[in-house]
């Protein structure tokens, strides 16, 4: 950090837990004229989700915001982002600046300076005016002095619903207007796996048929968003399946990617994105490992697990924490500063020990 301003470290805003509620955020978004709307680098669908749908909230009651986004962007998310104004940053500078003053900052989806590295230092500069919204287990607490995060949302998309419902003074999500209620499906329908993993909720599922009741259209979406592969991403693939390692008597599952594969089969550095979920389709897995070699000097490395008969599933985000890294009990990512091989080598030998 460069600068934490005073005391912040002991003061109670700089704890990971809410600080602000629903109707307050509402009330002082409303009396922006600008509000700058940020999110975790490499977006998912919550994060490009969340933000387009509290983008066009704000937009509904007249107040100008726009999403920025850390690279880099997934593209088959384009359709859903229509003709909302967005900022893609740039990947050559490390260190952007949003060309405006606003009046507020919303980020959504992530509290962790970790995921917002080319906006940190500028975030650092408009501490007081920052709010974070947020659904995740862990978090930099001094991120914000506001923040709501509720770790019982699916998604924060979850959370923005309420805000918006909120704003517009409506009843329930059912009277969104569909704009909004389609990246909000979006956030909720990515996160939870179309609506398979563990934080399915029957909460979750009453507001995700609200979102349906506004006319969202979940089949066009799940085709456009999930069926939009290119040839070199299903070649990567196989290049993935083919590296299969099996661990622990089977328990772990690593697969892992080199630079020469992305180049052999003309992919790009995000076409890997859920290949770490196949291997728990083998019965036997409880934590599936990808370990993909970066540019930039690290390996990046992917897990998931799964509960397996009457054992419950491991905890990835524990063992991400380890190594610096963090996410969700299921679903966790870290980075090593090793070469391939080594990183390849510690994280095998890790996952065996702590699931074998
Ligand atoms: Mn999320």
């Amino acid at each position: 950090m460069t600068n934490p301003g005073p005391d912040i470290q002991t003061s109670a805003t700089a704890r990971w837990e809410t600080s602000i509620d629903v109707p307050t955020i509402a009330s002082r978004l409303r009396g922006c004229k600008r509000v700058a709307i940020l999110t975790h680098a490499k977006p998912d669908g919550d994060a490009i989700g969340s933000t387009l749908g509290l983008a066009r909230t704000l937009a509904a009651v007249g107040v100008e915001a726009t999403p920025f986004y850390l690279p880099p962007w997934p593209y088959r998310f384009d359709r859903v982002v229509r003709n909302t104004p967005v900022v893609q940053l740039g990947a050559d500078d490390s260190k952007h600046t949003i060309p405006w003053e606003p009046d507020a900052v919303v980020v959504l989806d992530t509290g962790s300076w970790s995921q917002l590295g080319g906006v940190e230092h500028w975030l650092h500069d408009h501490h007081e005016k920052t709010i974070v919204i947020d659904h995740h287990l862990h978090g930099d607490g001094d991120t914000a002095p506001a923040k709501l995060i509720d770790t019982a949302a699916s998604a924060a998309s979850e959370i923005v619903a309420g805000v918006s419902v909120e704003m517009l003074g409506l009843e329930s999500a059912a009277s969104l207007p569909v704009e909004i209620a389609e990246p909000l499906f979006m956030g909720i329908a990515t996160d939870t796996g179309w609506f398979r993993h563990s934080n399915t909720k029957p909460s979750t599922l009453r507001l995700v048929a609200d979102l349906l009741d506004t006319g969202v259209e979940h089949d066009r979406l799940f085709a456009n968003i999930e069926q939009s592969d290119n040839e070199s991403r299903l070649r990567l693939f196989a290049c993935a399946l083919s590296s299969l390692e099996m661990h622990a008597g089977s328990r772990v599952a690593v697969m892992s990617l080199r630079g020469a594969d992305f180049e052999r089969t003309d992919a790009q550095p995000g076409d890997s994105g859920g290949f770490v979920e196949a291997p728990l389709a083998i019965a036997e897995v409880r934590v599936s490992a990808m370990v993909t070699e970066t540019d930039w000097g690290a390996t990046k490395i992917s897990l998931r697990s799964k509960p397996v008969g009457d054992e419950d599933a491991v905890d990835v985000n524990a063992i991400a924490r380890e190594f610096g890294g963090g996410g969700h009990a299921r679903a966790a990512g870290l980075r090593i500063k090793k070469p391939f091989h080594e990183a390849l080598e510690i994280i095998s030998k890790a996952l065996a020990e702590r699931v074998g």
